[in-house]
């Protein structure tokens, strides 16, 4: 069994395929240290190898999903411990998960925690979820992905709004500016989440990962690239049994049954 100290690992659905991640410092309003940012990476590894599961989900508790890196445990580092310690390194594990990623959030998701969730592929979020990067209030930047993935999802003038002035969003205005896709009462986000992971993984998985990498292209290269790149990657889902699967189970008005070869 897993010894996770600040999460809890694992499998949800009615096929047990999906992969189910519970930030678990409840006292710390999940507070992001770096034991449980390394224990997140360890149990997307997990999941991610792991060929019984089809998609992912990450969550918290009602009032939290992650207020932010734990301050107490930075308030003193210095710049040279930063660099040194190569401090943030394992967070980059979130984005290079291959499965679908999606966040459920209810509460807080604040500095790195906002972070956190848009690391995530999708984001659902409750009633009362609310989004922010604070840290400009407390004398810092924010440093995974804040200043960067916000702009891309919501647009210049209000990721500098959200990041110049520190104020929260609430979960409706977030999903007026896209930043999540749907709000669901709190009580009912979890299992409309997993919902979301289990339609997603009745997919082929090797199309979900293709599909997945196609689109992070789009934010990390132009447009000519990646339209080059998505075109050959479609051509490349032609050399899949699932394509073949896919197609032969559409004409003879059938369920496909993918086997992600
Ligand atoms: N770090 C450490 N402890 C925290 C954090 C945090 N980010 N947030 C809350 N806590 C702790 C509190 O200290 C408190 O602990 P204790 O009971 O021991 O005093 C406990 O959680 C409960 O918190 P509050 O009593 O403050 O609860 P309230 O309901 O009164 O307030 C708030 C909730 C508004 C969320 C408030 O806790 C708050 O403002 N938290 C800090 C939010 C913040 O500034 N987040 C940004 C942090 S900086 C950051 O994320 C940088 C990201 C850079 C990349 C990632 C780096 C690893």
């Amino acid at each position: 069994a897993d010894n996770f100290e600040f999460i809890k690992l694992s499998k949800t659905g009615e096929q047990q395929n999906i992969g189910l991640i519970q930030l678990n410092r409840p006292k710390a309003l999940n507070a992001l240290n770096n034991g449980l940012m390394e224990e997140v990476g360890k149990a997307l590894e997990k999941l991610d190898s792991d060929s019984s599961v089809g998609a992912i989900v990450i969550t918290g508790n009602e009032k939290a999903f992650a207020a932010g890196a734990d301050i107490k445990e930075m308030a003193n580092n210095t710049f040279a411990q930063c660099v040194g310690g190569n401090f943030l390194e394992s967070w980059t594990k979130v984005s290079s998960t291959r499965k679908p990623l999606i966040a459920a959030v209810n509460g807080y998701a604040l500095g790195g925690g906002c972070e956190l969730a848009m690391m995530c592929d999708i984001i659902y979020a409750g009633e009362s979820a609310k989004f922010g990067q604070p840290e400009i209030l407390i004398g810092i930047i924010p440093g995974a992905g804040g200043t960067q993935r916000l702009i891309r999802s919501v647009g210049k003038s209000k990721a500098m709004e959200i990041v110049l002035t520190g104020n929260q969003v609430n979960a409706q205005d977030a999903e007026k500016m896209g930043l999540v896709s749907k709000v669901f009462p709190a009580d009912k986000l979890l299992g409309e989440t997993v919902k979301l992971a289990e339609k997603i993984a009745s997919n082929s998985q090797i199309t979900n990962a293709i599909a997945k990498e196609c689109v992070n292209v789009a934010l990390e290269s132009t447009l000519k690239e990646g339209l080059r790149f998505e075109k050959r990657m479609f051509h490349a889902c032609f050399a899949t049994k699932d394509q073949k699967e896919g197609m032969a189970a559409f004409v003879e008005k059938r369920k496909a049954k993918f086997t992600n070869e």
